[in-house]
């Protein structure tokens, strides 16, 4: 089974502290100028059931997952993601982005945690089976990125991981956005918050150009 990558399905990414936030209201905001049926959802989450299952993800007041449990936590939020929230808005014609998706999962349970990346693969044309039309990576240096979630105060089960962690996060990104430069848009989030911002919008606004 092959992936069907949608157009109008855009993701965003980025290691600990790389400004997503920032970044998705700028996007949201144009689409929503534009008046397009937008969703914006995100992951682990985007339906009650899986935000339930982030929260299994994140806490960490019980023993924590093994590297399989995690995995396979990540890739049942998805499951219900995609058929309950982010496959029925596509199928109406709207405009989804998603704070993080599969792209996630290589990342973090793959290139940090050492997990299996052709399992990884396996589950996400089984279980997954769809992927974005564009994916704009926010890339920004661990050490800089910490420093910015960290100072937002307590911290969850993965954003207390050591720093050797995040640099296998970061990494796994570059790798999977040099394998498909065709779907990527790398920004570099050292910049000003406003100037990645206006970057992801042009990026965007080009995107919809080509594909609305
Ligand atoms: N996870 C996984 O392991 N596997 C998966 O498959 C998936 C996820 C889907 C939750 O994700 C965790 O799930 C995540 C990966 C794992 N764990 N971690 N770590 P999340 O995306 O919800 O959580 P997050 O990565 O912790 O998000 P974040 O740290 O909030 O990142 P952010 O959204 O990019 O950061 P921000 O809140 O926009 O910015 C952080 C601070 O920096 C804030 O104070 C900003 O004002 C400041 N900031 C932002 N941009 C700038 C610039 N340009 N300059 C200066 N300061 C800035």
């Amino acid at each position: 089974m092959t992936l069907r990558s949608y157009p109008r399905f855009i993701t965003l990414e980025g290691s600990e502290g790389a400004g997503k936030s920032t970044v998705l209201a700028a996007l949201r905001e144009v689409l929503a100028g534009d008046a397009r049926d937008t969703v914006v959802t995100r992951e682990p989450g985007g339906t009650p059931l899986a935000e339930q299952i982030r929260g299994l993800l994140l806490d960490t007041h019980h023993e924590p997952p093994t590297t399989e449990a995690e995995l396979l936590l990540v890739f049942a939020a998805r499951a219900q993601h995609v058929r309950e929230t982010i496959l029925p808005a596509l199928e109406r014609g709207a405009w989804v982005i998603s704070d993080r998706f599969t792209d996630a999962s290589y990342a973090y349970q793959g290139a940090a945690r050492g997990g299996d990346l052709d399992f990884i693969g396996e589950l996400e044309r089984r279980v997954v089976g769809i992927a974005p039309g564009m994916t704009l990576l926010l890339d920004v240096p661990v050490a800089i990125g910490l420093q910015r979630a960290r100072g937002r105060g307590a911290t969850d089960r993965i954003e207390a991981e050591r720093e050797d962690f995040f640099e296998r996060v970061r990494e796994g990104y570059l790798a999977r956005a040099k394998a498909d430069p065709a779907r990527f848009r790398v920004i570099d989030a050292t910049q000003p918050a406003d100037v990645v911002a206006a970057q992801a919008v042009a990026h965007l606004r080009d995107w919809i150009g080509a594909n609305a």
